[in-house]
């Protein structure tokens, strides 16, 4: 219990470290948190222009969702699944409230994706289709998060006994990283009732 005690703040570190802000100093880029919707992520970087860093931003940000459970896998493979759902929430709230960052995060999606790619492979891949669908329809990068993570726990249970065999404990922290990611977009919610929200790839609000 310690030791999965000890992988879940684990998890929690790997979670924390902030790609958006790692990325953008390494290549002399602006700090994320001073532009655009100032929130530390790949949309947000992307409106720098620079694609390669928002590129990057994305993949480091889920590298360590994945990561963190692969990692809690290899050192206690007998892991519960509570244990394991447990180690999955805490690798995405390090990215919403990281230590690194003074506990001011970004809103999880990049993250959420790298903990669905350790999950199930199929899971994720369904997710992200439905992310990019919704983008490319409506060229919201906030409004194909919310609907990702709508649909990622009900693919989850639903998909259930088809392609695998969902653990309760890991539907249950799938629920609650969504309302956490649709708590974090509150902002992005309203903008987007407000018509206000910007799209992607037009870098500055209608
Ligand atoms: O700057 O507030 P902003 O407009 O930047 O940003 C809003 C945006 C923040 O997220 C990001 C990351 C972008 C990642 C794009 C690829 C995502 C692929 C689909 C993953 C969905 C996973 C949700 C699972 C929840 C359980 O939203």
């Amino acid at each position: 219990l310690v030791f999965t005690a000890a992988l879940i703040l684990l998890a929690y570190l790997i979670g924390s470290v902030p790609f958006a802000v790692v990325v953008s100093k390494l290549m002399g880029l602006q700090d994320p948190r001073s532009y655009g919707s100032k929130n530390p992520g790949a949309t947000n970087v992307l409106r720098t222009g620079n694609k390669t860093a928002a590129a990057l931003t994305l993949l480091g940000d889920a590298a360590k969702g994945w990561f963190a459970i692969w990692l809690a896998e290899k050192l206690a493979p007998g892991i519960a699944p509570a244990g394991l759902a447990m180690v999955a929430l805490a690798a995405f709230v390090g990215h919403l409230y990281p230590i690194f960052l003074g506990f001011k995060g970004g809103k999880g999606v990049a993250t959420a994706l790298g903990v669905l790619v350790a999950i199930q492979p199929w899971l994720a891949l369904a997710t992200a289709a439905t992310w990019l669908i919704i983008a490319v329809f409506f060229r919201y990068s906030s409004l194909a998060s919310l609907v990702a993570a709508f649909f990622a726990p009900v693919y989850y249970v639903f998909g259930s006994g088809l392609a695998w065999h969902a653990q309760p404990a890991m539907g249950v922290a799938l629920a609650v990283i969504g309302v956490l990611l649709f708590y974090r977009h509150r902002a992005n919610i309203t903008r987007l009732i407000q018509g206000t929200e910007s799209k992607i790839g037009g870098g500055k609000k209608k």
